[in-house]
């Protein structure tokens, strides 16, 4: 978990900051079984935050979401990282999307292939995906939201089903 100015680190590890009032706060979390891992992502609020981070939390939705819908076997790598990044180049904030758009997941946590602009790797079928666009913002804090699908040549699954439509904020005591 990485709240306020921390959530402004991609993959900040857990600290003893305490939350203040208007952070996001980026919970990255997994479960494992018979050996098999899986690795979601949700992003809340405590307090109002920052319109930005608000802002931002619909912008990454939407471009999460198209990933989710746009991947297929068949499909490089790079295609489907630039569906994921149109929504932030189109408003400007491309350049604070600063990881992967996401990676495979089996046995280990972070399996290739990887989703990258540079990669011609063509996704094979039944591979698992993450898919989880981030923006971060200096000082301030980030939103990240990651789910897990199943590649599929017709139609995919999203596995993962924690709700995200909005963004949940939770009262500062
Ligand atoms: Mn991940």
């Amino acid at each position: 978990m990485a709240s306020g100015i921390r959530s402004s680190y991609p993959h900040g590890e857990a600290s003893h900051k305490e939350i203040e009032r208007g952070d996001t706060v980026i919970l990255d979390f997994g479960a494992t079984y018979e050996g098999y891992v899986s690795d979601i992502t949700r992003t809340i609020a405590v307090g109002q935050p920052d319109s930005r981070l608000d802002d931002s939390y619909y912008l990454v939705l939407e471009a999460q979401k198209a990933g989710l819908r746009a991947i297929r076997s068949g499909m490089k790598s790079k295609e489907l990282d630039s569906i994921i990044r149109a929504p932030f180049i189109r408003e400007g904030m491309n350049a604070h999307f600063t990881h992967g758009a996401g990676h495979s997941i089996g046995l280990d946590i972070h399996e290739a292939p990887y989703i990258s602009s540079r990669s011609e790797h063509k996704f094979a079928e039944h591979t698992i995906m993450t898919i989880e666009p981030g923006l971060y913002f200096q000082g301030v804090g980030g939103v990240r939201i990651e789910d897990d699908v199943l590649v599929k040549s017709e139609d995919n699954c999203t596995l993962s089903k924690s709700p995200k439509s909005d963004l949940l904020v939770l009262p500062f005591y």
